[in-house]
């Protein structure tokens, strides 16, 4: 069904993979689309509990292909095609209702690393390497990189990170709160999936209130917060999850959260 990228669902986990590893998996109008779809596809579909996103081969993803005709060359008018390719994909990962991890696997630049950013968790391979690039080349960062470094890491090392467009590896992501874990390359995918069925386990419902939670009080005021926090907390508590969570507590044994 698609050809530049590959979607899996392994139980009740669906792997999203980028598959152009010829050019470290750079974004191209095809996989734009493509990677758009399949997103929609999880939402529309409703049984997958956690999404991971990485890449095929020795990239994660490298941004923008730049050597996609209509990206070479001075002149271009860029709006239409950030607005189209980038900032549709990019609301579409944010609004996800579960879990979505990106699992860095190597080079992540530019609109590559805004899809990371994207994602809720980050882990990493220890040999990641990830840049802004954008200012590199003359361009500046879109596909929500501004929005979301600085927020991870301050405004003062989001203008740093953009202008130099330095590389910086998986470590030093992790020091500055970019990534949440770093693996050994070998075993990133096992872990990835691992903690991504963790998560498929838990209850999907409090865990996609929680997501809009955190992210839609991280710019509220207190008052807004604490009320959203009531409302939210009154459809978790009509949940069938909820009623089994407090039942297995008192009776000393594992949940088994249906996600509804
Ligand atoms: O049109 C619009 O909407 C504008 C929107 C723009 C959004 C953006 O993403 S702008 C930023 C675009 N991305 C970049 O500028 C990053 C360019 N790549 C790099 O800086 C480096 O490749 C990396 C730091 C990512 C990795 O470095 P390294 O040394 O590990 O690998 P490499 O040798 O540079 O790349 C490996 C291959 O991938 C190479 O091909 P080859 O020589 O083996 O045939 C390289 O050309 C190719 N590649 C890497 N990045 C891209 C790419 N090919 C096309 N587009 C790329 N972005």
């Amino acid at each position: 069904m698609y050809e530049t990228i590959l979607f899996e669902s392994i139980g009740r986990v669906v792997k999203i993979s980028l598959n152009r590893p010829q050019v470290y998996n750079a974004i191209n109008v095809q996989l734009g689309q493509e990677l758009y779809d399949a997103f929609k596809r999880v939402e529309t579909e409703g049984t997958a509990r956690a999404v991971i996103l990485t890449g095929a081969g020795r990239g994660f993803c490298s941004g923008q292909d730049l050597t996609d005709a209509g990206t070479v060359g001075a002149g271009a008018h860029l709006a239409d095609s950030v607005r189209e390719r980038y900032n549709l994909l990019i609301s579409k990962m944010r609004s996800l209702p579960v879990p979505l991890i990106a699992a860095v696997n190597g080079a992540c630049a530019g609109a590559g690393f805004g899809l990371a950013l994207a994602c809720d968790l980050r882990f990493a391979a220890a040999d990641a390497k990830f840049t802004m690039a954008f200012n590199k080349i003359g361009l500046v960062p879109d596909s929500g990189t501004s929005y979301f470094l600085s927020r991870l890491v301050g405004v003062g090392k989001a203008l740093e990170l953009a202008w130099t467009a330095d590389v910086f590896g998986a470590e030093e992501a992790e020091r500055l709160g970019i990534v949440n874990r770093v693996f050994n390359p070998e075993a990133l995918q096992e872990q990835s999936l691992a903690f991504a069925e963790r998560l498929a386990e838990g209850p999907t419902v409090a865990y996609r209130l929680t997501k809009e939670l955190i992210y839609d009080n991280a710019v509220s005021s207190l008052s807004e917060a604490l009320e959203r926090e009531a409302r939210y907390q009154d459809v978790a508590g009509m949940t069938e999850d909820f009623r089994e969570g407090v039942q297995a507590f008192v009776e000393k044994r594992s949940p088994l959260f249906r996600g509804r």
